[in-house]
């Protein structure tokens, strides 16, 4: 790491076209990554509002299975794969180095080639819309669904090599994240003392790198089955279906904690700033999600209670899925002590972050539930849930990584967001949020199954469906209002200067942007909140002890 500036080049960085496709600094790299992640999400959210159009209303004809089949299938993989889980790793990729006072990433190529391998996974997905038709065997594309007569032509093809190059992508982000964690902090930066943010995307990226192999020879074996004539899913062959789920939810269920941990860390640095007060329970937030982590690997099984499995296994799967409540619900515990007590600022990056608290523990009770092996026979495959998973990943991860550009868009601009849309955003998001999935937990119980792309009238369903739908285009009507506010405040917003919120970590020491190389002299910090510690400036409020 180089530490005299007078060595460096000129910080003012090169424009253009070309310098940003050829860019390896982290900051290029990680708004490339918001921006294309963001495409993503306004791509799934349009087959998402397709697939809630065609559910308004029970016999509707406005796409037909065929088609209704590959929106879902691509709305819930776009929505993981290309949104939720690469766009944590953008923040990760901006506010890492930033967090620990570092220059760069430890690797800046590879750092390049992760964005470039997303892009082109992202691409090789959707192409298959114009290229003879998309995926259709849901975003879990269970065997033999995906191997027989149903999945003919080439789409689960385009589905698996999507994949196989996002996954690569992401491990080499992962092994990018941990070096530049462990070795390039800067002096006096203690691993236990990091940011919340930067300890989550170490966590985050150790799972990764643990889970994604098992993903990766899934859909290596998927493929052999479906080209090259093995039979490892056959039944008739002599192989086994339930491989795919095991492998595919080994996988899957600690993904769903690589999709909220970046975003828990993201709320536990806003939550603090706009309390005036030192995280409550660093320690705690801290190790429990390490404790979430290790516990990830071995809840799996919980999505596969109607397998036939013994009884002591499927009990093990319920105790352990219902033991992660404890580590989340101390993490909420200190998230609520952070804000008792303090100066409460209800700025927008704070109104998502209480947004976040207060939808994930609703999502975190029915997990609960369904862990429980009788309720999840009930509820299982119905919309009880799609219920569930909007809760976690749309009111927890969607909701922390609006709190996220809310709070970070100043330092990576130079100019705040208006406050008053942003207001707007989240009341009208938060509104058509709970309109279009909580209704859902009620349809789901009346036994409304997912994934099907029609339902017959008489059975009480219509009215849940109908305000879901409504909800659905509130949410879309939210998120325009975020893209207005967008486009209009980084022409014309308020200027933020380096520190427009008082923040305690390294990010807010130097200039909004910050130059090319970061810091002109590399900080050294002791303990937490290095700018609280050091008194510097605030623009708010000084900070209680
Ligand atoms: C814009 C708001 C959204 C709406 C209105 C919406 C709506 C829906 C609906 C109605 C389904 C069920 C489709 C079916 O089973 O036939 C679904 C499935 C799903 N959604 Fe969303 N969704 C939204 C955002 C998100 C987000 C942000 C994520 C993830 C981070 C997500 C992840 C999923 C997943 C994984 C599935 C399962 C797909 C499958 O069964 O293969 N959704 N969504
Ligand atoms: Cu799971």
């Amino acid at each position: 790491m180089a530490t005299a500036a007078s060595t460096l080049p000129a910080s003012r960085p090169a424009s253009g076209f070309m310098s940003w496709i050829t860019t390896v600094d982290h900051k290029r790299i990680g708004i490339l990554y918001l921006y294309t992640t963001f495409f993503f999400f306004i791509v799934g959210g349009l087959e998402a509002l397709t697939v809630r159009a065609q559910l308004t209303w029970s016999n509707l004809k406005f796409i037909g299975p065929d088609v209704y089949n590959q929106v879902f299938t691509m709305h819930g993989t776009t929505m993981i794969f290309l949104f939720v889980i690469p766009i944590l790793a953008g923040f990760g990729n901006y506010f890492v180095p930033l967090l620990i006072g570092a220059r760069d990433m430890a690797f800046p190529k590879l750092n390049m080639l992760s964005f470039w391998l997303l892009l082109f996974g992202g691409l090789v997905l959707n192409s298959s819309f114009v290229l003879g038709g998309a995926p259709n065997a849901g975003w879990t594309s269970y065997a033999p669904l995906s191997t027989t007569v149903y999945s003919t032509g080439s789409a689960i093809d385009f589905w698996i090599f999507g994949l196989l190059l996002v996954g690569i992508s992401s491990t080499i982000g992962a092994i990018n994240f941990l070096v530049t964690i462990l070795t390039m902090r800067c002096p006096g930066m203690k691993l236990t003392e990091m940011p919340m943010f930067v300890w989550s995307m170490m966590v985050t990226s150790a799972m990764v790198l643990f889970a994604t192999p098992m993903i990766t020879v899934a859909l290596i074996v998927l493929f052999l089955d479906r080209n090259f004539g093995t039979l490892y899913f056959s039944v008739a062959g002599g192989g086994d279906p339930l491989i795919w789920q095991n492998l595919f939810w080994f996988y899957s269920h600690p993904a769903v904690y690589i999709m909220i941990l970046p975003a828990m860390g993201i709320i536990s640095e806003v939550l603090p700033v706009f309390s005036r007060k030192p995280l409550f329970g660093h320690q705690f937030i801290a190790w429990s999600s390490v404790f979430i982590a290790v516990l990830g690997f071995a809840v799996w099984a919980h999505h596969m209670f109607q397998v036939g499995s013994p009884l002591s296994v499927d009990s093990f799967f319920a105790a352990a899925s219902m033991v992660i409540a404890v580590p989340t619900g101390i993490k909420i515990f200190n998230w609520i002590s952070t804000l008792y007590q303090g100066a409460v600022k209800l700025t927008t990056p704070m109104l998502f972050a209480i947004g976040f608290i207060s939808m994930f523990i609703i999502g975190g009770l029915s997990g609960v539930a369904l862990a429980a092996v009788p309720v999840n026979w009930q509820t299982h495959d119905t919309y009880f849930v799609v219920a569930h998973i909007h809760y976690v990943l749309f009111g927890g991860s969607v909701f922390g990584i609006f709190s996220g550009l809310y709070y970070w868009a100043p330092k990576m601009f130079g100019r705040k967001l208006n406050e008053r849309l942003g207001k707007w955003h989240f009341w009208i998001h938060t509104l058509g949020f709970n309109l279009a999935f909580f209704g859902m937990h009620m349809v789901g119980l009346l036994g409304m199954p997912r994934r099907i792309y029609t339902y017959a009238s008489g059975q009480g369903w219509e009215v849940y469906n109908l305000i879901s739908t409504i909800g659905a285009f509130t949410i879309a009507l939210s998120v325009l209002l975020f893209m207005i506010n967008w486009v209009v405040s980084m022409r014309s917003g308020e200027a933020g200067g380096n520190d427009p919120w008082g923040g305690a970590t390294l990010e807010w020491s130097t200039s909004s942007p910050p130059p090319a190389h970061n810091f002109d002299i590399v900080p050294t910090v002791h303990g937490l909140n290095p700018l609280w510690a050091a008194g510097e400036h605030h623009a708010g409020e000084q900070p209680h002890a």
